[in-house]
């Protein structure tokens, strides 16, 4: 199988495993199943759950690292239903179509976040509780990652400089916590799941090289919210500069954002170069991303 090949492949297989894995839409209360539905099986291009799988072929271990995957996408998911609410980005498209409050209502939208969130860690306890100290960590770096000092802390930092202008490291705070803490922990929760999982040192260096990687995502998504429309990109375009938002493109410059994109993409493969094992398809992907146009 070629990269874009493995890609669809893992593609169909996370949307397959999620559909089976989420209650049914007809389950009472049908309103918020159905919410919760529409969210996470609109699409989506599945980066972290990839990231994951990618990273647990570095040294594959034995045990099924799809549970896993789900539950990165079910946080990330959940992330993006609360950030399209009107208190938050106000949006009104995601993944192609309407976002989940606009295709039900506040309340079901806010709901479905909420139920999202201990729908991952079931996963993540149910699928691994015979190997409790794999579930522990796993639990604990998903936890970590979406709380108040990472994913949500992001966002909270975005929010209060909405229409300011803040400083570089602000603005690193801002990439590093709401956008590449997820992508970090998804490449090191799949390399915990491989056979070389508790090597402290490798799983160190993953993390960092995720830490570049989110960086880079974060430059290139900044850049195609100026340089595409809401058709192409499925969700609305243009919105960070329309809620006074600032980013590299902003503060620096596309071109600038351009090279700040491919200069951690690449710091994130050269990274990856110490870790040894089967990094191919994962660098594959790095430069997928980088090339990515929605
Ligand atoms: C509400 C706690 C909380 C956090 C929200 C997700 C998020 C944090 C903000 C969304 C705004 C944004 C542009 C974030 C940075 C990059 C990002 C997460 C983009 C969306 O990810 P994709 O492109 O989306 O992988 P799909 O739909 O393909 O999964």
């Amino acid at each position: 199988m070629n990269f874009l090949e493995k890609l669809k492949n893992w593609q169909g297989l996370i949307n397959q495993r999620l559909d089976q894995s989420l209650p049914a839409g007809h389950i009472q209360p049908e309103q918020l199943h159905l919410a919760i539905r529409h969210s996470v099986n609109g699409g989506g291009k599945r980066l972290r759950p990839i990231l994951m799988l990618a990273a647990h072929e570095i040294f594959p271990g034995i045990l099924d690292p799809f549970p896993a995957a789900l539950a990165i996408e079910c946080i990330h998911t959940y992330s993006l239903i609360h950030d399209d609410l009107p208190a938050m980005d106000d949006s009104d498209m995601r993944r192609g179509q309407a976002s989940c409050h606009k295709a039900f209502d506040e309340a079901t939208a806010i709901l479905a976040g909420d139920a999202l969130q201990p729908f991952a860690f079931e996963l993540l306890s149910t699928s691994y509780s015979c190997h409790p100290e794999l579930a522990i960590d796993l639990i604990q770096m998903l936890a970590r990652a979406s709380g108040s000092q990472k994913l949500v802390g992001g966002q909270m930092q975005d929010l209060l400089s909405e229409g300011t202008m803040p400083d570089e490291s602000t603005l690193s705070y801002i990439h590093s916590n709401k956008t590449a803490v997820m992508i970090e922990t998804a490449l090191k929760m799949g390399f915990r799941m491989g056979s070389q999982g508790v090597n402290r040192e490798k799983l160190s260096i993953i993390g960092e090289a995720g830490h570049f990687l989110g960086l880079a995502f974060q430059a290139v998504d900044d850049l195609l919210d100026v340089t595409k429309t809401s058709l192409e990109l499925g969700k609305d375009a243009h919105q960070d500069d329309e809620s006074g938002k600032v980013t590299w493109v902003s503060l620096k410059g596309l071109d600038e954002a351009h090279r700040l994109a491919e200069e951690h993409s690449n710091n994130a493969i050269q990274t990856l170069d110490s870790v040894g094992g089967d990094t191919n398809f994962l660098c594959e992907l790095i430069y997928f991303m980088l090339k990515r146009k929605f």
